[in-house]
């Protein structure tokens, strides 16, 4: 292997309980019923997709697609209003010390995220730094399982597919790597698929396998 491609949610910080809030914010206005399992199923979804998920459970009138985009486009800035408490103090020093390690033994570092905040998100940790290049959700056209984001993260850095490990905590980002023809490490939530080619316990684990 010769670079890693870090999902960011779930991964390298934890937001879940931020999409929770905004979206249950979502929910409640629509009056659709929402807990923390149907968050669950949102891990590495695209926005509208999680929408779609989410309005599984909706009775009401028909949503037109102008009216999707505005759900959306609203739970975002309650999202993204969350996201502005976030500090460097949202990053484990195990989770700094493990990127740090894997860039001092040679290999590229490229994030591989879904989301539209993920360069927000790092700048809000202080993170920017750590990575050499950054694929996310507003490079894309087509989201996890599709490969598109870690594709897109392999060319940036100049690797062959096959010569990157995707580390992810969603079935759907093991599912891409997979499709992409990438090596996949998983780590909490996706350990219980049981397709990845490693699995994780804690991100330091990594340095057992990039020798
Ligand atoms: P946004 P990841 C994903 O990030 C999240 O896991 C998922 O819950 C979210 O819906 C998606 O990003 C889109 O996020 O609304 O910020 O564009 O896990 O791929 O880093
Ligand atoms: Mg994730």
């Amino acid at each position: 292997m010769k670079a890693v491609i870090f999902d960011l949610d779930g991964v390298i910080v934890f937001t879940d309980k931020f999409h929770y809030q905004a979206w249950k914010k979502a929910a409640d206005d629509l009056g659709v019923y929402f807990d923390e399992e149907i968050n669950n199923r949102l891990r590495g979804v695209s926005r509208m997709a999680s929408l779609e998920i989410i309005l599984e459970r909706y009775e009401g009138e028909p949503l037109t697609e102008r009216q999707k985009v505005e759900i959306t486009e609203k739970k975002n800035e309650t999202y993204r209003s969350l996201l502005s408490t976030m500090t460097p103090a949202d990053v484990t020093g195990e989770t700094r010390e493990t990127l740090a390690e894997i860039r001092r033994r040679g290999y590229g570092i490229a994030l591989g995220s879904s989301s539209k905040n993920a360069r927000y998100i790092l700048e809000q940790v202080g993170l920017t730094d750590a990575f050499d290049e950054i694929s996310d959700g507003t490079m894309i056209t087509h989201s996890k399982p599709d490969p598109e984001v870690f594709l897109t993260a392999a060319g940036l850095l100049g690797q062959d597919p096959a010569d990157c490990l995707v580390v992810e905590d969603a079935e759907a980002g093991i599912d891409a790597g997979i499709a992409g023809g990438m090596k996949t490490a998983a780590i909490g939530d996706a350990v219980r698929c049981g397709k990845a080619d490693y699995e994780l316990t804690a991100l330091s684990d990594l340095l057992g396998i990039l020798v």
